[in-house]
């Protein structure tokens, strides 16, 4: 029979489907077999990565900031941001841990299976709609967005100046571009409180990180941010001049992922056995997923289905003609973006543990 990551793991009574890797902050989980049941992940399987506990937030008392470089610093409330024009885009989140499990060291941090991303319909007001209203200053380079939870944040051998609160920043080159919302909706329906009630930030083609929930500041800066989030946590080495030097994740990097079969699945001998996975990258587009069933010897490109959508996953199929010897067997699906850059087979240890795009192996059983 197969196994189910999930009963294996443990469900969690308030959110079921969902494994729980962490309580207190919650940080949940699903099973990314489950995955593609329709192309939007309901909210309600949607993975949840939260530093803090979640910040209570009344609507009514609810007011963004936008200070700092700007000409004309103001607050707006929810009824006034409902107002203003609004879009609506599909965007994938990923959080630049998924697959930390797979890490050969794991140092700190949640233990990520293939879970830990999403799809969703995302409507909201062009970040920059309020920039332009505030009046970005000539010297303006970046622009923070701060939360509303907070927290002590003590990983090991970390310390830090006491209660912190989430924030990240983007260059204003990426602030700026038509495609990062401040969300107020997922999937059509208000967003629910652990996924950033009432208004979260959407960067679409970055890792999760930057996606900002619960947003209660947006700061504009003339000088680049070092903030806790963005330097000891979600930071990878990148060699200038030879020299390892820390940066911010950003992009993501093209992955493609099997749903089906699940790992360690029983899979019948010499059927025709239906492949399916999803595949996405970044801002660039997926121009290719090839799959393997002989642990990355050989490759057949597989069949992207449907229209691409930039910054959100593509589903695609194979039909894999299942050998006659029983077995134990590594699967493999690697993607290739509209750029040429293709997934590595190893591990960039530079990428400390975060940016997880090297080819993972799923193992299933031929019987
Ligand atoms: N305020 C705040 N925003 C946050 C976080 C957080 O802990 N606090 N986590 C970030 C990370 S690391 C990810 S991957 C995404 C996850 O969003 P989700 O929980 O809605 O899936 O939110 C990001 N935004
Ligand atoms: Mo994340």
């Amino acid at each position: 029979m197969m196994q189910d990551p999930e009963f294996i793991r443990g469900d969690s009574e308030e959110a079921p489907g969902l494994t729980i890797l962490q309580r207190g902050p919650d940080n949940l989980e699903p099973a990314f077999s489950s995955a593609l049941g329709s192309s939007l992940t309901p909210a309600d399987r949607f993975y949840v990565r939260s530093h803090f506990e979640v910040p209570r937030i009344e609507a009514a008392s609810w007011r963004l900031a936008i200070e700092g470089e700007v000409d004309r610093p103001f607050e707006i409330g929810l009824d006034e941001l409902r107002e203003m024009p609004s879009e609506t885009r599909m965007a994938l989140l990923e959080c630049s841990g998924n697959g930390r499990i797979y890490l050969e060291s794991i140092q700190i941090g949640i233990r990520w299976e293939r879970g830990g991303v999403g799809n969703a319909e995302w409507t909201g007001v062009p970040l920059v709609a309020l920039l332009e209203r505030a009046g970005i200053r000539p010297l303006a380079v970046e622009v923070i967005l701060e939360g509303a939870d907070e927290g002590d944040f003590k990983p090991p051998q970390h310390e830090t100046p006491g209660k912190i609160r989430y924030a990240r920043s983007l260059p204003l080159a990426k602030a700026r571009k038509e495609e990062v919302l401040l969300a107020y909706r997922m999937n059509g329906e208000e967003l629910a409180p652990r996924h950033g009630y009432p208004v979260r930030a959407v960067v679409p083609g970055w890792y999760g990180m930057a996606s900002v929930k619960w947003l209660r500041r947006i700061i504009v800066t003339d000088r680049p941010f070092h903030g806790f989030f963005q330097t000891m946590e979600y930071a990878v080495w990148e060699r200038q001049h030879g020299l390892p030097t820390l940066v911010p994740v950003s992009e993501i990097q093209v992955k493609a992922q099997i749903a089906r079969p699940a790992p360690h699945e029983v899979v019948p001998k010499g059927t025709c056995y239906r492949i399916l996975g999803a595949a996405w990258a970044g801002e660039s587009d997926v121009a290719k997923v090839e799959f393997s069933d002989d642990s990355g010897q050989s490759w057949a490109t597989a069949k992207r289905l449907g229209d691409p959508i930039r910054y959100a996953w593509q589903f695609w199929e194979h039909d894999w003609h299942v050998p006659n010897t029983p077995g134990r067997r590594v699967l493999m699906a690697r993607a290739t973006d509209s750029r040429g850059q293709s997934q590595p087979m190893e591990r960039d240890t530079d990428r400390r543990d975060a940016a997880i795009s090297h080819v993972l192996p799923i193992e299933v059983e031929v019987r």
